[in-house]
This record gives C-alpha cells, sequence and structure tokens, in this order.
C-alpha cells in the first residue's frame, strides 16, 4: 500500500468518525423538503429605510438555524416577498406567500400601518404572523394568529422620555411632533403626550405631518417661539430624519426624542450630523450578554462589520421563535403527517404555549382579546428595554447608537 492511499484512508476515517461524533440534531439533511417561512418587508420605498435591516436579520437567522439543524434535521427555507410601501402592496405580499409558496406562517409586514390591512387576511386563512416590528397598540388583538416580537409603544416609549429628564432635570417645555397618516406614528405620540402629562411636564404644543412631507417648516416655525426644552418626534426614518435635520438648521438646541420610527443608523445619510443627539427608546441591545445574542452578534458582526440593530435582532427573534415551535410541535405531531391547514393551526398553539430564549432575552406571548371580548392573538411578554443616543462621527455620515444607563 503506497503512503499516498493510506494517508487518504486515514484522512476520510478521520473524517467518518468526526461526523459519528457531532449530534445527529445539528446536521440539516438538505436533500430533505425545506420547511418554508414567509418573510413580509419593506424591500422598496422609503419603508425600506426600516425594512432592509428586517431582511438582514432573517437571513442571517435562516443560516444560522439551518447551522443546528433547522427543525429536527429538515432545513428551513425564507420566502421573500417585498411589501412594498402602501397597504396594497402588503396585502399582496402576503396573498402570495399563503397562497402560492404555501408558507407555515409569516414574519411581517414592517409598518403597523400595513399589519392592519394585511393581518386580517392571514388570520382569516389560518396562516400565524409574528409581527417583527409592529408596536402600535392594538396589533395582537387583529385575530388568533397574530403575534408581535416588537414590544408595544406604551411599554417601550416613556423610557426614552426619562432617559431625557435623566440627561436634564430641568426639562419643563416639550413640544410633539407625530405623522397622523400613520398608524404606529398615531399610537406612538399618544404614549409619548401621556408620559409627558404623566411626568408632570408641560404639553406646548402638538403638530402634525405627513409621512411624505419633506418641508416641515410651517410646523416648526410654529413651535420655536414657544421655546420648547424637548422635542418628542414619532414619525418614520425619512420624515423623521428630515424633520430632525431642519428643527436643528432652524435653531433648535435642545434635546430630541425620536420614536421608534428613526430607530436606524439609515437615518444617518438624512439628517447626517445633525442626527448627533437624538434619543431613541430600545427593545433590543446587542451588549446583552446571553449565549444566544452573543452567538447572533457574532454571526452579524461576521457579515455586517458593525453592531447589530433592533430590527435585525426582532426579525432574528421571530424566525427562532417560528423554528423553536415547529420543532417542537414536530417532535409531538410529525409535520409531514399534517395538512398545510392543520399545521398552521396547531403550529398556532405551539407558538402561544412556548417560551423563547432569543437575542432580546427571554420571551413569552399571553393570549389578549378583541373589544367585543372574542379571543384574538398573543401579546408579547419581555423584560428588559433600554435607551440609546445617536452619536455622530466627525465625518457627518457615520455614527452609531450609544446605549445610556
Ligand atoms: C410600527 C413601527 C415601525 C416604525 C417599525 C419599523 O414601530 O409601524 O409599528
Amino acid at each position: 500500500m503506497s503512503k499516498f492511499t493510506s494517508a487518504k484512508r486515514l484522512v476520510a476515517f478521520t473524517l467518518v468518525a468526526l461526523v459519528a461524533l457531532l449530534p445527529s440534531a445539528l446536521l440539516v439533511r438538505a436533500q430533505e423538503d425545506p420547511v418554508v417561512i414567509g418573510v413580509a418587508v419593506a424591500q422598496t420605498s422609503n419603508v425600506a429605510l426600516l425594512g432592509q435591516e428586517q431582511v438582514i436579520g432573517a437571513q442571517i437567522a435562516e443560516k444560522f438555524f439551518n447551522e443546528r439543524g433547522g427543525v429536527n434535521g429538515r432545513p428551513i427555507r425564507i420566502a421573500f416577498a417585498d411589501t412594498g410601501g402602501d397597504e396594497a402592496g402588503a396585502i399582496n405580499a402576503f396573498q402570495t406567500l399563503i397562497n402560492r409558496e404555501n408558507v407555515v406562517g409569516i414574519l411581517g409586514p414592517t409598518l403597523s400601518q400595513h399589519a392592519f390591512a394585511a393581518d386580517p387576511i392571514a388570520d382569516q386563512a389560518g396562516v400565524p404572523v409574528i409581527a417583527p416590528s409592529n408596536t402600535a397598540r392594538g396589533i395582537p388583538q387583529i385575530g388568533r394568529f397574530i403575534f408581535r416580537v416588537s414590544a408595544p409603544v406604551a411599554i417601550v416609549a416613556p423610557n426614552a422620555v426619562k432617559q431625557a429628564l435623566k440627561i436634564n432635570p430641568d426639562i419643563k417645555r416639550v413640544a410633539v411632533f407625530y405623522a397622523q397618516n400613520d398608524a404606529f406614528s398615531v399610537s406612538e405620540t399618544g404614549t409619548f403626550q401621556q408620559t409627558v402629562k404623566d411626568l408632570g411636564l408641560e404639553l406646548l404644543d402638538v403638530q402634525t405631518f405627513q409621512t411624505t412631507d419633506t418641508d416641515f417648516t410651517t410646523q416648526i416655525t410654529n413651535v420655536l417661539p414657544l421655546e420648547p426644552e424637548l422635542v418628542i418626534i414619532s414619525g418614520l426614518a425619512a420624515d423623521g430624519g428630515n424633520l430632525v435635520k431642519q428643527l436643528r438648521e432652524l435653531g433648535y438646541q435642545g434635546l430630541i426624542v425620536g420614536g421608534n420610527g428613526l430607530n436606524t443608523a439609515n437615518i444617518f445619510p438624512v439628517c447626517q450630523e445633525l442626527c448627533d443627539g437624538i434619543l431613541i427608546a430600545q427593545a433590543y441591545s446587542y451588549q446583552y450578554d446571553s449565549e444566544i445574542n452573543n452567538a447572533f452578534r457574532e454571526a452579524y458582526k461576521a457579515q455586517q462589520e458593525k453592531e447589530p440593530p433592533q430590527f435585525s435582532a426582532q426579525a432574528f427573534a421571530g424566525i427562532q421563535v417560528f423554528v423553536e415551535a415547529l420543532s417542537r410541535l414536530d417532535k409531538r405531531k410529525p409535520l409531514k403527517e399534517m395538512d398545510l391547514a392543520t399545521l398552521r393551526a396547531e403550529l398556532r398553539e405551539e407558538i402561544m404555549s412556548g417560551k423563547y430564549d432569543t437575542p432580546l432575552g427571554p420571551i413569552s406571548f399571553v393570549e389578549t382579546k378583541k373589544d367585543d371580548g372574542s379571543p384574538a392573538g398573543g401579546e408579547l411578554v419581555q423584560e428588559q428595554f433600554y435607551v440609546a443616543q445617536i452619536k455622530m462621527n466627525p465625518d457627518g455620515k457615520t455614527g452609531r447608537f450609544v446605549f445610556l444607563d
């Protein structure tokens, strides 16, 4: 026997031995039909400033969970459908995923405004939906099949106002701006305005705009003579970023609290160096120290070369919930032995009853009811929230979210 052959044999033997040592659950059987999970978020339009980070989070989750065995050895596949920037696009994306891609469930859409239009379609079709970023009041109440991994504004938003007072305890005079054509912004401003009153601050003025607006001169010139010491904005990324920029250009120097719609580095090109100092409450911190978050953070950084943002972490957590619920269900009742309608219905119950250790921390869901008392979907139970402040670099183009104590 030549040396060459015996070396080859040794390599082959070692490989076989290594594979045998791996727990079988860690290997996906790539030749098997994947379990298809739908992701319907905004990949185009201005809303893609927010949706883009969700696509990345979902893609990282797909690779991450497949490397860890998928659903008991069966791979998952994500079917993406772009909602674009309006309700019709969201409805279309949901219908494609439900009827053409035959998905077991859907992660999406990006905006609450789109969820109120598209979620009823999934609910009526009996398809579980996990909202990765819908924070308006009333999302799980849309229907029994609707869940969210995005904590509601009522819980998250007040933290930013409290943080502003911690930075400047002298703040008394507050002005509020919100986008009146967006369901999330309307919901969030309600929470912000209530918080201002609860904290004994003076609500000087409330100004409205549209998410499609680019010029905010009228609203800003109405407010500045009232001498606000804090400005709070509920809008989306492009409009919110422009409003911040114009507030600064017209001379406002006090603190600014931005809502969840400004919660992305994609506003940096909009307000540039003038983004500096914006306070934004967070439902995720990359610094959260746990096995799953450290693994997610590492996977994200390896691909994106920066720290993971909230919208990516929430999308990842949503896919994780699907994968873990499907894996438990499959052990109880093999997925392959159920027709799609039964599988979707069983998956709804499995999602609801589980506990999940995610990059957002430990989460679970509680049953909710509609206003008429009939059963509705799963509201998120989450423990930990944060506030970050935007720090722009001297180049005025790049910056980061700094987490505050
Ligand atoms: C919602 C939101 C968005 C601003 C997140 C992208 O929180 O629409 O509910």
